[in-house]
């Protein structure tokens, strides 16, 4: 398979910094490399050009920490991927969640997809629910069309539909946000029913779901790992998703051959301990891009 790799190193969605540095920790890890030795032909599109905080203003608006820029690097970002044949797998690198906002449509080249939301948050606040203005805790809402009209039209008109997205590894959702996550009636499967259902059922399910649509888009988000596996995220929460876990979801996505775009999230290199957070990201990315063990 034609693999290209997109880096967006921005933090400017993350209540602190850091994350804009994934990119390259995800790249020290050896990802290409990696993915090289599993057989594909990988090509790295470089970075996407986004600003550092310092140079900016961090005024709120209208709910919205750095809206400005971010709508510019996600836009830039969206249309990076909609250039690509529409059979390149673009594996794009945060950078903080709200990359999203331009990797989700862009990987759907137009088309009608899935998304698997690998995360310990829901990411559905919208600026009025948000407790913190940060934009990574509102990426998904803003696919499906809430939120900033601006941050919702990324896409130009495409949009996510909610019965297409889930969400797996879920533990921490705020008050209002997970009444807007009912209302939409988004799958979520959080640590409860992966501790019930395990992790096979939970990917068949999944699969069961998406059967009749031609795109399917993870996200993964490395705060979705238990934190003694994924120290390197800004927002840690116990309690997480297993190492065996997540590489056995990624193994039977894998198998599926269902998935066709990937990103790679919330890495934090400055709270890691010897890049182990990146290295742990890359296996995530090699099992789902067909590495065996047999
Ligand atoms: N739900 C909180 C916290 C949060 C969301 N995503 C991350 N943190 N990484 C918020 O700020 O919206
Ligand atoms: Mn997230
Ligand atoms: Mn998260």
């Amino acid at each position: 398979m034609n693999i290209a790799i997109l880096g967006v190193p921005m933090d400017l969605g993350a209540g602190r910094r850091g994350v804009d540095m994934g990119p390259s920790a995800l790249r020290n890890a050896r990802l290409a490399a990696a993915l090289r030795d599993v057989g594909h032909v990988v090509r790295d599109l470089g970075d996407v050009t986004v600003p550092i905080p310092e140079t900016l203003d961090k005024h709120q608006n209208q709910g919205l920490i750095f809206l400005d820029a971010i709508l510019s690097a996600c836009s830039s970002t969206c249309q990076r991927l909609l250039d690509l044949p529409s059979d390149v797998f673009p594996i794009s690198l945060g950078g903080d969640h709200s990359i999203s906002m331009g990797t989700v449509p862009g990987a759907a080249r137009g088309e009608r997809a899935g998304l698997i939301w690998v995360d310990a948050h829901t990411d559905f606040n919208t600026p009025s629910s948000s407790p913190s203005g940060n934009i990574h805790g509102m990426p998904v809402a803003h696919l499906v069309g809430l939120g900033d009209e601006h941050l919702s039209s990324i896409g130009g008109g495409w949009r996510m539909r909610p019965e297409d997205i889930v969400m797996i590894g879920i533990r921490s959702v705020d008050r209002r946000e997970r009444d807007l996550v009912r209302e939409h009636g988004i799958t979520v499967y959080t640590m409860k029913e992966v501790d019930q259902l395990g992790m096979t059922r939970i990917t068949e399910e999944t699969l069961e779901r998406f059967s009749d649509l031609k795109r399917v888009h993870v996200s993964f988000d490395a705060d979705a790992l238990d934190p003694s596996f994924a120290p390197g995220v800004g927002t840690p929460v116990p309690g997480g998703l297993t190492y065996r876990e997540a590489h056995l979801l990624m193994e039977l996505l894998s198998e599926s051959g269902r998935v066709t775009s990937m990103d790679i999230v919330e890495v934090n290199p400055i709270l890691d301990a010897q890049n182990q957070t990146a290295h742990l990201m890359v296996g995530m990315a090699e099992s789902l891009l067909g590495k065996r063990i047999m």
